[in-house]
């Protein structure tokens, strides 16, 4: 396939084309070639994907924060060594995906020969989908739990003001006959970036996601982003989840809560300055039959018991699909292209 082939209103292009046009719009406004990699990658996945909230939707957020000033692009994350099982990153008041990658080799190094390994990332900026932190560690045949908590938009069960952010959890596994288990899911009952999508194309969203400057509840995705806030999924559970998260994510790392960053003298600021953990484990070091025969049996049996999609099927559905490519609309690319110049 060519790298790039029209149709009408819109364009197709391999995942190579699209990482080149996401890494020289990163380039173009001051990142390092090493994170405009990192994130152009990561970025496309997420597209290929069909992670649509936050694929190529997010290029302009990353391009209104750098010129803001409010993360490096230049940042370059200084790894310790601090415990068999515990490795601490300061990313430098850059992106979150480049610390992960500068520490990812001894972080599985201590997993491998501890059995568990800590990654403790701060004074980071997560703007992404979670899953791909945690997904390639599962295809290596290790077990990968992160936490990442973003900005004050959600209001905790029971409360009236919003304090937490929409702080996702993601999960890997693998498994013996199949693509990895993976699911990321946002601890607020919708991610900000989908209320964003909604409010952009005008739609109502569902009940019980959110309330309005007053606290009353609504399905206008703009009176949420105006001085409205989201709820956690599932009430208390989820709140106690997201709480969770500020813990790990944020208490556990040094890095900020939620709460604790104030980007109003950054204009076009996006990015959350926060932490995240990740905790990775080698099942081959527990007892019982091998790891992923074990989880490729407990799929076979919620197959069995009739369920017809897992977490992550989805996905992988969209990334057979763009293996033809990648379909942007003509808009979505003109957009793009007037970045990178
Ligand atoms: P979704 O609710 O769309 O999906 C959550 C998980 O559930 C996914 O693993 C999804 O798999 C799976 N899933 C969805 N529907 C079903 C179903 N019917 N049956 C089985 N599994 C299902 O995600 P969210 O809206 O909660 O989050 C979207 C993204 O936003 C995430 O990638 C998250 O990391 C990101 N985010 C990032 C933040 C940050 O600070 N960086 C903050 C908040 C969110 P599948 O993917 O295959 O559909
Ligand atoms: O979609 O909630 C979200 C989000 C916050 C930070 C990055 N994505």
């Amino acid at each position: 396939m060519s790298a790039q082939s029209e149709h009408a209103g819109s364009s197709t292009l391999s995942l190579d084309a699209l990482v080149n046009l996401l890494e020289k719009i990163f380039l173009r406004h001051g990142t390092s070639p090493e994170v405009a990699r990192v994130l152009a990658e990561n970025c496309a996945c997420a597209e290929r994907d069909g992670a649509h909230s936050h694929g190529v939707f997010r290029m302009p957020g990353y391009v209104s924060t750098l010129k803001s000033g409010w993360v490096s692009g230049r940042a370059v994350p200084v790894v310790e060594d601090v415990a068999s099982g515990f490795v601490r990153v300061d990313a430098a008041n850059g992106f979150a995906q480049p610390a992960l990658a500068a520490a990812r080799p001894l972080l599985v190094a201590k997993a491998r020969s501890a059995g568990i390994a800590v990654l403790a990332i701060r004074n980071s900026h997560h703007f992404a989908a979670l899953w791909p932190d945690v997904e390639p560690f599962a295809y290596e045949g290790l077990v990968a739990l992160s936490v990442v908590n973003s900005m004050t938009c959600v209001v905790p069960h029971g409360a009236d003001r919003p304090l937490f952010g929409t702080n996702p959890i993601a999960f890997a596994a693998p498994r013996a006959d199949g693509e990895p288990i993976v699911f990321d899911l946002a601890t607020s009952a919708i991610a900000h970036g989908d209320v964003q999508i909604a409010a952009r194309k005008g739609e109502l969203l569902p009940p019980g996601m959110g309330v309005d400057s007053l606290g009353q509840p609504t399905r206008d995705p703009k009176a949420i982003l105006e001085g409205g806030a989201l709820l956690p999924f599932g009430g208390h559970k989820g709140s106690a989840l997201s709480m969770m998260v500020e813990l790990l994510a944020a208490a556990l790392t040094g890095g900020n809560f939620s709460f604790e960053f104030d980007w109003s003298n950054h204009p076009g600021a996006k990015t959350p300055w926060t932490g995240q953990l990740l905790i990775v484990i080698d099942p081959s070091k527990a007892a019982g039959q091998d790891f992923a025969q074990r989880s490729q049996e407990l799929v076979r049996q919620m197959h069995g018991v009739g369920l017809r999609r897992l977490p992550g099927d989805r996905r992988h559905r969209e990334r057979a699909r763009s293996a033809e490519g990648i379909t942007l609309d003509e808009q979505t690319l003109a957009q793009l292209q007037a970045l990178a110049q």
